[in-house]
């Protein structure tokens, strides 16, 4: 392979870096990993990548350890192209709060990195947000450009990316103007009332702060650009006035559209995409018999990128019989996903510690990484999130510091673990009939009862918990969770529409985003729970697989209803 075919990476085992090399071979680059840096292969680099997902301070912490400081500032003096990402991102800079020991980062720009504010909106910030682009004065557009048709490595106005991050380098005017004096280029991004720098570069240095890898064609290009030197190209003709300001977005974000897919062996081995009714994947017209087979998982998983997908989700559902480190083939549904589905992939099932038959304990952190390096970006965690939960309270509100939610949230970030809940509806005559909140119902239980709580339920439905979904959230928000994946048993495969009071009972509980799961029948489903509460994502199954409607046909409905929308362009 040339050398000008080939990219170098910086590697110190942060997340989920499969997706980019994958990005990166899809675009006919070789990608070549550096893990530390007195390896005399980075000297050879012409093009490097500074990718870092998850934690700063771990992020931060591995590149000094393996000797990445001397290195990657000579490589920035060459001049030579490097390209940041999120947390490769904000290592440019001074410092961020995120670290608890104030570790430094690079020290390159002079700026910190603070956290969100939830007080208005989800933190941590995850899904597709657009950039503005200023130009400093002494960048050297071309004298028939006009900056604002100007793309920078194919960033386009235009175009949604998608962001991943509870930390910003959150900005004011005074800040920017005098970044803009400096002579760097600015992507900024406003999300909720705060903006912040969403891209920057000068000269040689490129980063961004969202995950162009999982950002779709959009993504793809802007890679390319940077790979080709490609700096500044003009907007496409039929790029302009496509920005429609009066469409209702989230703080920015558009309503996100999350494919999920039900995984497991059927009674001949395969591993098959299944749906149940109210959690039951068994063929009703043959005495239960066999399982519900609506397709392969890869297959799948790309029909539903292509049709516009924002985000998709596998739960092996079945995990909880066996060991998930001998789940190859699991491992290899993620793999091979990740090579053509270039948006987040999310992994639920069995993500907890093990038992090994010869005695060996697989901490649930190994399941996750093992996840992560086959293309993963975030674990769902369901069974075990309850445990955890239960044990919080037992324990005066206190986590152990060793359970999964803890553990992976600290190395990956808490962006990278998301909480699967499986809640079943009870009623009760009044709000003190149990200790777990309650909320008043609209839609009385078989006795007339005007009051409900959503029990906890783990394996699949099978076992039930004494806490509440509400207490669940609260409970695993306060561990490190970074999401909930909310369904809900009681409208899973009802095709009659989310339970809207559970969604607004659970956003109450949380300031983290939350996914509204189980019910999506048709298009106007997705409407309702989008403006009625204030949802983060929705997500849908059984609507797909069935082919009743296709992910684009939702959006184009959403879109149509005024809101917006992520479509696939770049
Ligand atoms: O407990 O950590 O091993 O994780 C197991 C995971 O598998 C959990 O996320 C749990 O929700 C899921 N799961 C277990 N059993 C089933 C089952 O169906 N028998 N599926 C199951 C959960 C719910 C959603 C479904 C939505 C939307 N299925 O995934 O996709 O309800 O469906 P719809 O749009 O067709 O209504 P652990």
């Amino acid at each position: 392979v040339l050398l000008s075919k080939t990219v170098h990476i910086i590697d110190v085992k942060s997340g989920n870096l499969k997706s980019l090399q994958n990005a990166i071979e899809h675009l006919g680059y070789k990608a070549i990993f550096i893990e530390d840096g007195n390896n005399p292969e980075l000297l050879k680099a012409e093009k490097l990548i500074l990718p870092g997902v998850g934690n700063y301070d771990y992020f931060v912490e591995k590149l000094f350890q393996k000797n990445f400081e001397k290195p990657l500032k000579d490589y920035i003096n060459s001049k030579k192209p490097i390209f940041g990402i999120c947390v490769g991102l904000q290592a440019l800079f001074n410092t961020s709060e995120e670290s608890f020991n104030s570790k430094k980062g690079l020290g390159l720009i002079d700026i910190n990195v603070s956290k969100f504010k939830d007080a208005t909106k989800s933190v941590p910030q995850i899904g597709w947000n657009k950039l503005r682009l200023l130009f400093s004065l002494n960048a050297s557009l071309p004298s028939s450009y006009d900056s604002a048709e100007v793309e920078l490595y194919g960033l386009n106005p235009n175009y949604h990316y998608y962001f991943v991050h509870s930390y910003a380098a959150i900005i004011n005017d005074q800040i920017k103007q005098n970044l803009l004096n400096e002579g760097w280029n600015l992507g900024i991004t406003t999300y909720g009332d705060q903006q912040f720098i969403s891209a920057i570069n000068k000269d040689n240095l490129f980063a961004t702060q969202f995950h162009p890898e999982k950002s779709g064609k959009a993504g793809l290009k802007m890679i390319k650009h940077f790979l080709s030197g490609k700096k500044y190209t003009s907007i496409p003709r039929s790029n302009f006035n496509s920005n429609n300001k009066n469409l209702k977005n989230f703080n920015g974000l558009t309503c996100r559209i999350i494919a999920c897919l039900d995984v497991r062996s059927n009674d001949q081995g395969d591993l098959v995409v299944t749906k149940g009714d109210q959690y039951d994947v068994r063929e009703k017209d043959d005495n239960g018999n066999n399982v519900r087979n609506l397709g392969k998982p890869v297959a799948l998983a790309e029909k539903y990128y292509k049709q516009g997908a924002d985000e998709i989700t596998f739960l092996n559902i079945t995990s909880f019989r066996n060991s998930p480190l001998r789940d190859q083939p699991m491992l290899n549904v993620l793999r091979e996903a990740s090579k053509t589905c270039f948006v987040p992939l999310t992994i639920g099932g069995g993500i907890r510690d093990y038992k090994e038959p010869n005695g060996t304990i697989i901490s649930s952190l190994k399941v996750a990484e093992l996840y992560f390096l086959n293309g993963a970006d975030k674990v769902s965690i369901g069974s075990d999130a309850v445990t955890v939960a239960e044990n919080y309270f037992k324990n005066g509100s206190q986590g152990s510091g060793n359970s999964p939610i803890e553990l992976i949230s600290k190395q990956f970030g808490v962006q990278a673990v998301v909480i699967s809940v499986d809640p079943k509806k009870r009623y009760v005559n009044s709000p003190d009939a149990t200790l777990n909140k309650v909320i008043k119902t609209k839609f009385p239980g078989p006795n007339g009862e005007n009051y409900c709580w959503y029990q906890c339920t783990t394996k699949g439905g099978r076992e039930y918990s004494n806490i509440g979904a509400y207490e669940l959230t609260t409970a695993c928000e306060a561990l490190g969770a970074g999401e909930i994946l909310l369904n809900c048993i009681d409208k899973d495969g009802s095709n009659s529409g989310f339970d809207l009071e559970l969604v607004d009972h659970i956003k109450k509980s949380v300031s983290i985003p939350v996914i509204s799961s189980s019910g999506a029948g048709n298009p106007q489903h997705f409407r309702e729970v989008f403006e009625e509460t204030s949802v983060d994502a929705a997500l849908g199954a059984g609507i797909f697989h069935r082919e009743e409607y296709t992910v684009g046909q939702v959006k184009e409905y959403l879109l149509e209803h005024g809101f917006e929308v992520r479509f696939d362009n770049g």
